[in-house]
């Protein structure tokens, strides 16, 4: 989104004080200040010890990770570290799971997350994983909703800027990844110039198994046209996928111009159960790909990286009525889908109107080849036919919508920073309130879903300024939570969230909390270097390397004395956490180290590397605050000079 930031910023303050002059935004003003507030208050107030309704799971954007909020109360749950490395947890730094942030082109610390989905069976979010992409080195993660730990990383070839992505269709059968910038496809060294005609934007369809793996299963060979955001259809529209897509001009500089020449751009209709047949019968083509695979498992603690090296490419014409472009205005953004599956909504974002599209007309369009032309050899579909409605003046600047399941939809509008609520089917408008400020989407638990729990809605808002105390030029983003059960939106709460939250997924507490796992069985630890027991712990020297196996319980260390380590060493320490009760981790540091800490959960299994560079008695310490004796929770290392003879030597109490 910050590329909106930028363009629309310098008119973004007169239209903003536009928009304040609405008479309704003055009346909501009122009511959620003054007598109405302590109401409102109270509808957010989450008792001490009592817990929320919902999990909201918000992306960090550039921050390459994911945070889980409750709702109402608006509270930070957690971070779980994805696409970024993670300090407090060790992840990326561990030796188990700096396999997780491999690619193609090395290890990545970093990654730019957006979109958070919910697994679903029958169309329902069912607790299960959450996905989401990282847009810049292009990726998608999942992430297992009983350990809320990062389980999988997929690379997606070929591909540059995934933003159309993570999305699941209705049984989880597929998660998407769709390329935002076009590039040569496969990439190689030509003219800029001669871009048009000769990029490709790669629509990527990754299988999910049955226990979360995910496959690319085939990669559609699209025109060169920047895909920007996507939804699965659901209902009679299961089976198809809708992808907005910009910069139909295949403009390669200069784009806030020159992408905004085309009055309409298109929403792909891609038909994924036709393509998915044609590729089960052997269609498509194989090719050169080079992309890592990255599991975690949750028995042996310990991410692998597999270098995958060929993909299946499909080109849509020749699958035949697989893929038909619905014309739709001014560079739309967001890209939705109604829980019906009958309204697919693309949002221009340099318009007023919002275009909404129906599913049984664009079907009956398709039967008739009511056409008005083609691109590179796809049918675009006469405008007319496909058109169900359009939401005149909603606002100005419109981005995401999303759905309660009672018959509207609500809108975002950045330019005019306010959620729009309109209704399905008659496409009037019925409440607006002001964003504070310029909102980016929007999320209502379960609104990518057939059943939304059209309860609470969440704005994600791009701009702080004076809503909290001033933190200097850096501000965290602001979310709003409105209660959308009657008929007018009424806003209740602002909270700060973490990075930039570009997208969020909600669920019912309940159908993810009996699921949550408290420990990791001891006995179910298979981690190559794990010490199970205080017998297990030892230190065995390899050359210059040397494992210290290593165990941890309230309120000390296993072997806590350890001599013989000479500088050039490299030492790994695999540490094991023996607590076997809920929520008692222990830490592990050691002055020097040129990475993170190590937070181990109970029975869980973890590594991390020192180089010891000077001679001396180091100390290492637990960082978790873990019992009364906490801080005497340490122990020391001897580090001896390169050529000295000092023998390896383990001791506990002189043990
Ligand atoms: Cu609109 Cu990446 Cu979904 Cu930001 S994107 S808002
Ligand atoms: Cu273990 Cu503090």
């Amino acid at each position: 989104m910050k590329h909106f930031k930028f363009i629309l910023s310098i008119t973004f303050l007169s239209l903003l004080m536009v928009g304040c002059g609405d008479d309704d935004r003055k009346s909501s003003n009122r009511s959620s200040s003054g007598a109405m507030a302590s109401n409102a208050a109270e509808r957010v107030y989450v008792a001490p010890g009592e817990h929320d309704e919902f999990y909201a799971f918000i992306s960090g954007g550039y921050s390459g990770n994911l945070t889980v909020y409750g709702l109402p109360s608006g509270r930070m749950l957690k971070e779980i570290p994805v696409f970024s490395q993670f300090p407090t947890s060790g992840y990326g730094y561990s030796e188990e799971t700096r396999p997780m942030l491999n690619t193609s082109f090395g290890f990545i610390p970093w990654g730019d997350s957006h979109h958070p989905d919910i697994s679903q069976t029958n169309g329902d979010t069912d607790g299960r994983w959450v996905f989401i992409n990282e847009n810049n080195t292009p990726r998608i993660a999942r992430i297992s909703l009983e350990t809320f730990e990062t389980e999988e990383i997929i690379e997606i070839p070929h591909s540059a800027g995934n933003h159309s992505s993570s999305f699941v269709t209705e049984n989880t059968e597929y998660v998407v990844a769709g390329t935002r910038f076009s590039v040569p496809y496969p990439q190689k060294d030509m003219p800029i110039e001669e871009m048009k005609g000769n990029f490709k934007g790669p629509l990527t369809f990754i299988a999910v198994g049955d226990d979360g793996r995910m496959k690319i299963d085939f990669q559609l060979d699209m025109p060169g046209f920047n895909y920007d955001l996507s939804h699965p259809g659901r209902g009679d529209s299961h089976g198809w996928f809708f992808f907005t897509t910009y910069n139909t001009e295949e403009a390669h500089t200069m784009q806030e111009v020159n992408a905004s020449q085309n009055d309409k751009d298109f929403i792909a209709a891609v038909n994924w159960k036709k393509i998915q047949e044609y590729v089960q019968n052997g269609g498509g083509e194989e090719i050169d790909a080079e992309y890592a695979h990255n599991v975690y498992d949750h028995s042996t603690h310990t991410a692998t990286s597999t270098m995958m090296n060929k993909v299946l490419r499909v080109d849509p014409r020749e699958v035949g009525d697989a893929v038909f472009f619905m014309p739709t205005p001014k560079s739309p953004h967001g890209c939705d889908v109604d829980p019906s599956g009958e309204y697919i909504g693309g949002n221009g974002k340099l318009s007023t109107d919002l275009t909404v599209h129906s599913f049984s007309k664009m079907i009956q369009a398709i039967e008739n080849e009511d056409f008005t032309g083609e691109a590179y050899g796809i049918p675009v579909l006469n405008f007319d036919s496909t058109l169900a409605g359009t939401v005149k003046e909603g606002g100005l600047g419109p981005l995401h919508t999303e759905f309660d399941g009672k018959g509207n939809a609500y809108t975002t509008f950045f330019i005019s920073s306010e959620v729009v609520k309109w209704k399905l089917g008659t496409w009037e408008v019925l409440d607006r309130q002001p964003s504070y400020y310029s909102v980016g989407h929007l999320m209502i638990p379960g609104g990518n879903s057939r059943n939304p729990e059209g309860k609470y809605l969440i704005s994600m808002n791009k701009i702080t300024k004076d809503r909290y105390l001033p933190t200097g030029p850096e501000l965290e983003h602001s979310a709003q939570l409105y209660d959308i059960s009657g008929e007018k939106m009424e806003l209740l709460l602002d909270f700060p969230t973490h990075g930039e939250p570009h997208y969020a997924a909600g669920i019912s507490a309940d159908k993810v909390k009996p699921n949550s796992k408290k420990i990791y069985r001891l006995d179910e630890n298979k981690h190559a270097r794990a010490a199970l027991s205080e017998a297990d712990t030892r230190m065995e020297r390899d050359g210059n390397n040397v494992h210290v196996y290593m165990t941890t319980v309230r309120s000390h260390f296993a072997p806590d004395n350890l001599e013989g380590i000479k500088v050039g060493d490299k030492v790994f320490f695999h540490v094991t956490n023996l607590e076997q009760d809920f929520d008692v981790p222990h830490g592990f540091a050691i002055i020097g180290a040129n990475n993170s800490e190590l937070l181990i959960m109970p029975g869980q299994t973890k590594t991390t590397t020192w180089e010891p560079k000077k001679e001396g008695v180091w100390p290492f310490y637990c960082t978790d605050f873990c019992s009364a004796l906490h801080q005497e929770m340490q122990g020391y290392v001897r580090v001896s000079g390169k050529n000295s003879n000092v023998p390896l030597r383990w001791t506990l109490d002189g043990e």
